[in-house]
């Protein structure tokens, strides 16, 4: 197993039970700084993405043994036209703390400064905005050394020559861009590797898996692929059985999803970069509580990421970094 470190890497262990609903018994303190039990809202990127479903099974217990009222919500799909009402929503209710994955790096930015400059404050969890006025705390993995290492291991699978792909999700979200910069870095120092243009599946699986197939047809030397995230894993591992390519064609995917985890099992995927969402979520809490009670609280964390192979997936130090698809 490689543990690969973040700024603090933070190894906890997965969340529990998953309930979106609100955790704590009593109802929320009506508005910031008011009397009562202190209210967390978390809105997720995608909600049925078992990444976030695993983060937020994670906080939602952080909540709940700190005594915090805690919500979680998410978009439908990675969209800033259905995320925004939800910021919009939080926002009237007014409570203590928000953890947020905005979907884009600045187009949701003037309504999370809105929210932060009534008081309620705001901990980015994985995603985050440009503006760094923005969030009392960011909490993600080292995106860019996840890509360099996926390049690293894509690389030694394809005998360090042919053709690679980077399938993403849109550009503009700050984790897979910052996947894609370290991937490619790293690509760079490869030049028996030929890199194509980067496509982008906006995170529909069917889209990933055309994409895969008319990339096979025009280059028939393709030998890797690197997949941003869960979806574009599953989508590119479909399509290279459509095509017959499964495991001629070599591919790194980041997270740990379960259709991600058969595909390992399988040998459509060689190499999965899984993230800790659950340390995220703990964190997330665990700042903004900090926060509430007056204290110190760290700006910027950077949680454990490990590289996943059909060799170490049987080790328990390893499969505990499994995401969850329903709690
Ligand atoms: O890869 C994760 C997350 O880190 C990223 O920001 C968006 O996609 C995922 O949620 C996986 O689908």
């Amino acid at each position: 197993m490689r543990n690969i470190r973040g700024t603090t890497g933070t190894l906890l262990a997965a969340g529990a039970v998953l309930a979106l609903a609100a955790a704590g018994c009593s109802s929320g303190s009506s508005s910031p700084g008011s009397s009562g039990p202190k209210t967390i809202r978390l809105i997720t990127g995608v909600k049925s993405d078992p990444f976030y479903i695993t983060m937020t099974c994670a906080a939602q217990t952080e909540a709940k043994a700190k005594g915090l009222t805690f919500t979680a919500d998410g978009s439908a799909q990675w969209d800033v036209s259905v995320q925004k009402p939800l910021i919009d929503s939080v926002a009237a209710a007014k409570p203590d703390g928000l953890l947020i994955s905005p979907v884009d790096t600045a187009a949701l930015t003037p309504s999370l400064k809105q929210l932060q400059s009534s008081g309620t404050k705001i901990g980015l969890v994985d995603t985050s905005v440009t503006d760094p006025s923005v969030g009392i705390t960011r909490i993600s993995s080292d995106n860019e050394k996840g890509g360099h290492v996926a390049a690293q291991a894509l690389a030694k699978l394809m005998g360090d020559k042919g053709s690679v792909i980077v399938i993403s999700v849109k550009p503009g979200v700050s984790t897979t861009d910052a996947r894609i910069k370290g991937f490619t870095d790293e690509m760079a120092g490869h030049p028996g590797i030929k890199v194509l243009p980067t496509l982008y599946d906006n995170d529909l699986p069917a889209t990933a898996a055309s994409q895969i197939q008319s990339t096979l047809a025009a280059h028939p030397d393709l030998g890797g692929v690197f997949a941003g995230n869960t979806n574009t894993g599953q989508g590119i591992a479909t399509g290279l059985k459509q095509a017959h390519k499964q495991g001629l064609v070599k591919v790194a995917a980041f997270d740990a999803e379960p259709d991600e985890i058969t595909a390992l099992q399988a040998g459509t995927v060689q190499v999965l970069v899984a993230q800790d969402p659950a340390a995220i979520g703990t964190q997330g809490v665990d700042q903004l509580a900090a926060a509430f009670a007056g204290k110190p609280v760290t700006g910027q964390i950077g949680t454990t990421m490990v590289a996943i192979t059909q060799q170490n997936m049987n080790d328990p130090a390893v499969s505990k970094y499994f995401y969850k698809g329903a709690c």
